[in-house]
């Protein structure tokens, strides 16, 4: 695999950190050369880690040519409720790293490149119920505004200059592996340490705020699935909507108390609750589906259960 070689780009992330792993496994160590600005959480986790800025774009266009990298998962970014406090860093972090990663396919240097896209580019105008594929797309936050800005580049690379994009629409996800940071679906990952920790958990989004949610497992099986499938299957060049499972934190406080019967959970609504009001409640992922063969496997009771069976090892 000289010449396929694999670039991750934020890889000390929350999706970096179990996406490296797959990787790794599936295609060898030795070709995948994982990067963040970070270290990755333990010492020699990765038999390739590299210190790279991504903005940095003689580094970057340096190192891909050393490595003879063929393919980019570009994960930097910085998510809703971070990006809300830092408009003009978020705006320039999410929109040139990615000019970066096109211009490389582009310019032919790289052949293919995976950028996840978000439910945050669907806003208050959006049906909130199965939002289509095909809808009105008004986010109110910077994030959602950077997410459908690179979603309109990825069409546009592709249509005129054949660049070889693939990107998802992700919803909030949960993991072990790490921790989430900076984003309004927090929530969902944070409660499960501190009821393992018998501590009360205070969540910033009210009981009842309906979110699109999914276990890591499957958005790494997703994430896999779209890079692999043929070219001409990649129907759509913006971003394709992916569905797993949706839930309140009323609804995650009372899976959880099956595992903890004491645990409980108060109510604090910050500045994030505006951004998860204007996300969808439930996402139609049915041209993922035919298009590629997409299909979650993890429901709310099983990634209550795999969670607490993998934290508490
Ligand atoms: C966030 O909450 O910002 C992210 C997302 C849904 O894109 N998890």
């Amino acid at each position: 695999m000289k010449n396929n070689k694999i670039l991750v780009i934020g890889s000390s992330g929350q999706i970096g950190t179990d996406l490296c792993l797959s990787l790794e496994r599936i295609y060898g160590a030795e070709n995948i050369i994982c990067s963040d600005l970070n270290p990755p959480k333990e010492k020699n986790q990765h038999k390739n880690f590299i210190k790279l800025d991504v903005l940095d774009n003689k580094i970057l266009t340096r190192k891909v040519k050393e490595e003879n990298i063929s393919e980019i998962y570009l994960l930097a970014a910085s998510l809703s409720a971070l990006a809300e406090k830092n408009v003009l860093i978020s705006w320039e972090l999410n929109m040139n790293s990615l000019i970066n990663v096109l211009e490389l396919a582009r310019k032919k240097i790289i052949k293919k490149v995976f950028w996840p896209s978000s439910i945050a580019v669907f806003g208050p105008d959006s049906p909130k119920l199965n939002t289509p594929q095909n809808t009105i797309l008004n986010p109110s936050s910077i994030y959602g505004i950077t997410k459908l800005a690179g979603e309109k580049l990825c069409k546009y690379y592709y249509d005129k200059f054949d660049v070889d994009v693939r990107s998802l629409r992700l919803p909030g996800l949960i993991g072990w592996r790490s921790l989430a940071g900076g984003g309004t679906t927090d929530y969902a990952v944070e409660i499960f340490y501190y009821a393992l920790k018998n501590n009360d958990y205070t969540c910033f989004l009210s009981k009842e705020t309906i979110l699109p949610m999914m276990y890591m497992d499957d958005a790494i099986e997703a994430i896999l699935k779209i890079m692999t499938t043929k070219k001409e299957n990649i129907k759509i060049r913006t971003s394709y909507n992916i569905s797993a499972v949706s839930f309140t934190p009323k609804e995650l406080e009372k899976q959880i108390k099956i595992y903890f019967p004491n645990f409980n959970v108060k109510f604090k609504p910050d500045y994030r609750q505006k951004i998860a009001d204007s996300w969808p409640d439930s996402i139609d992922d049915q041209e993922a589906k035919v298009d590629w063969g997409w299909k979650a496997k993890f429901s709310l009771e099983k990634l209550t259960s795999e969670m607490f069976k993998n934290l508490s090892n």
